[in-house]
């Protein structure tokens, strides 16, 4: 029987908080939140290594379900603890929000802020095994069913197992996740992989083995130059306008700031921000110190080069950073997470710091890489010359969007009250013509596209603006473009894409989500884009009603529902039509499953930064990372009456 003194029943109310509420320490109970349990016993290990005490960490998936981890550092206390009067150790691993690194002695720095700790993942494992190596001894403790002990104490103190030599020092958890508490416990080897790999990124020098007993493989992942090839890797698929990343690094009073970064030819930018090893994915006071500090020396090279003239032109910090991959990692004593999910940081310092840092260091750096400088200028000014041939082309494509030739396209609607209305912007001048008599006038506008629309993944706002179909969109619209653009004159409630349900349909479909991407994003962040679902089939059948026969018609969406459909009906199937395209149906069927608000169906279309996000944990995948975007249809809350 287990001996419960009077602090470690506490300790145990403690525990059992967290199994109760288990989404509040480890935010899911999800595969995301079974992986947070490794993360936070790695960022133990990584505390270790970021006090100068550990270079390898051992990372074992096991077969028998459990996942053991190794850091080779100084070993977790084992002496009596002060007030609790057990094992530190026992302290740690049982105790909400004990450890070290709540003490800020321990550690100056600290990554492992939403290391909510150890005793977390004990509380939500069946059971749990720690091994300490220290003072040529391996003391070994055991907790089952979320931490409790499973082995006594001898005479107060851990269980001494072995012996080892007195330079042998770490600690090694064993845990293995409770499956009444998550919804899988099956660790996942690429999200694991994924975030060791950002790990040995951020931790140069950091040795990471990883050895998945269950396939049989084994990994050692190092970086020997930490963010400058984490830069390298970022932009590995790109055509890069300099040869190496450049690497910066400095310090700041007590703040620690490290910058590398590259430019690609890409029109995207992407700062990728860390606050103590953690991904503050909102950035916050660090990221506007790098732009300012950017924008602030780029335009006072430019000046003295002579490449900008006049006393008041300037680059835009945007035309500076079109191009730029970069991670900016700091290490900051006492750092103030902000926001709902504590991912931007608050610290005004945190600013100065880094400008300052990259403002010193990036003048050094320049004035030795000519070359490197060069291509930065080069590649602001075709941005800032894009920019002004922009403004002009754009200010010639506004006025002449009020041509009638361009608008004479729109078949607009009665309405003027932007909440209640609706723009359909349909594939083919036949469709179109079908859709527009089938409408209703007062509310639902229609937009017949002809042809491809150019492909503008590439393409400056300039090149696009010559394009009649995208003009005919931004007249349309009423909201302008590009920097210009203001949601607030948005002439539609919803922009509801209708294409045929083919190849062809569907690349039209993304070739028009491009356009809305680069050049209005907002239409899809507010959730105005959407795609209709025309049905693929319309079954005619026979029902028996009060005696007599009755011909009934149903629409059906895809070939499930025709199984479906085929499957479970007790009626004689009179006929069934196939929709090879919008314009088979006349102007009743398409009311009926396409444009009536009360019978169609409609699917929202969102960027799949929450859908990934929950699943891929590190910035490897993260939202800013142009290859990884793709977008996500979530069918919208119509209900599909059968008619
Ligand atoms: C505080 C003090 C000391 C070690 C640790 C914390 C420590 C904690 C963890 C958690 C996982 N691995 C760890 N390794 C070490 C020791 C201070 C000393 O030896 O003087």
């Amino acid at each position: 029987m287990q001996q419960y003194t009077g602090s470690q029943i506490i300790v145990l109310e403690g525990l059992e908080a967290v199994r109760k509420r288990p989404g509040m320490y480890i935010g899911s109970t999800g595969s995301r939140g079974l992986h947070h349990l490794i993360w936070e016993i790695l960022d133990n290990g990584i505390d270790e290594h970021l006090a100068g005490y550990c270079e390898q960490i051992d990372i074992v998936l096991q077969k028998d379900g459990g996942i053991s981890i190794t850091d080779h550092g100084r070993g977790v206390p084992v002496d009596i603890h002060p007030t609790k009067k057990i094992p530190t150790a026992r302290v740690v691993y049982t105790v909400l929000h004990a450890g070290g690194k709540f003490s800020n002695t321990a550690y100056k720095v600290s990554g492992g802020l939403h290391g909510v700790g150890a005793s977390v993942v004990n509380a939500l494992s069946t059971r749990m095994i720690v091994e300490i190596r220290r003072n040529g001894c391996i003391y070994r403790d055991e907790y089952k069913n979320g931490g409790h002990p499973a082995i006594e104490l001898d005479n107060g103190n851990l269980p001494v197992v072995g012996k080892c030599n007195k330079s042998d020092t770490g600690t090694k958890v064993i845990f293995y996740p409770d499956d009444t508490i998550f919804e899988t416990v099956e660790f996942k080897q690429d999200i694991i992989t994924k975030k060791l790999k950002e790990v040995a990124f951020l931790n140069k020098n950091l040795v990471l083995n990883y050895t998945d007993e269950i396939n049989n493989i084994t990994k050692t992942y190092c970086e020997e130059f930490g963010i400058k090839s984490f830069v390298s890797y970022l932009t590995r698929d790109s055509k890069v306008l300099h040869d190496e990343p450049v690497y910066l690094q400095g310090k700041s009073g007590d703040i620690e700031v490290e910058i590398a970064f590259q430019y690609t030819d890409d029109y995207t930018e992407q700062i990728n921000p860390y606050c103590n090893r953690i991904n503050v994915v909102d950035g916050g006071t660090l990221v506007t110190g790098l732009k300012t500090g950017l924008t602030r020396v780029i335009n006072q090279y430019a000046r003295e080069l002579g490449i900008l003239k006049g006393k008041d032109e300037n680059f835009d910090g945007k035309d500076i950073r079109n191009g730029l991959v970069s991670i900016l990692s700091i290490k900051h004593p006492d750092p103030q997470f902000e926001g709902q999910t504590k991912t931007k940081l608050g610290n005004t310092d945190a600013k100065g710091a880094v400008e300052d840092v990259f403002t010193a260091e990036a003048t050094l750096y320049f004035d030795k890489n000519i070359e490197v400088l060069k291509s930065i200028l080069d590649n602001s000014m075709k941005s800032y010359t894009a920019r002004k041939a922009g403004d002009k082309a754009r200010n010639a494509v506004l006025k002449q969007l009020s041509d009638v030739d361009v608008k004479s396209k729109l078949a607009s609607c009665s309405s003027k009250k932007p909440s209640e209305c609706e723009v359909y912007i349909v594939e083919g001048d036949s469709a179109g013509g079908t859709v527009k008599t089938a409408r209703n006038r007062q509310t639902q506008a229609v937009l017949p596209l002809r042809g491809k629309i150019l492909n503008v993944e590439k393409a400056t706002l300039e090149k696009i603006l010559v394009n009649n179909e995208i003009k005919s969109m931004i007249a349309s619209f009423g909201c302008g473009i590009g920097d210009e653009f203001d949601i607030t004159k948005l002439r539609y409630d919803k922009i509801i894409i209708l294409t045929d349900a083919d190849v062809d349909g569907a690349h039209i479909s993304n070739l028009l989500l491009t356009f809305f991407y680069r050049f209005m994003p907002q239409l899809i962040n507010e959730g105005k884009i959407y795609r209709g679902l025309p049905p693929l089939y319309r079954v005619e059948y026979e029902i028996n009603e009060k005696n007599k026969k009755k011909k009934v018609s149903e629409y059906l969406f895809n070939d499930f529902e025709l199984d479906k459909f085929r499957k479970e009906t007790s009626h004689k199937i009179l006929s069934l039509q196939r929709y090879k395209g919008l314009g088979e149906m006349d102007a009743n069927q398409l009311w009926e499953t396409t444009l009536n608000p009360e019978t169609r169906i409609l699917a929202q279309i969102t960027i799949s930064d929450t859908v990934e996000a929950d699943e891929v944990t590190t910035t490897l995948m993260s939202t800013n990372v142009p290859a990884r975007r793709s977008f996500i249809m979530e069918e919208a809350k119509y209900a599909k009456i059968s008619i």
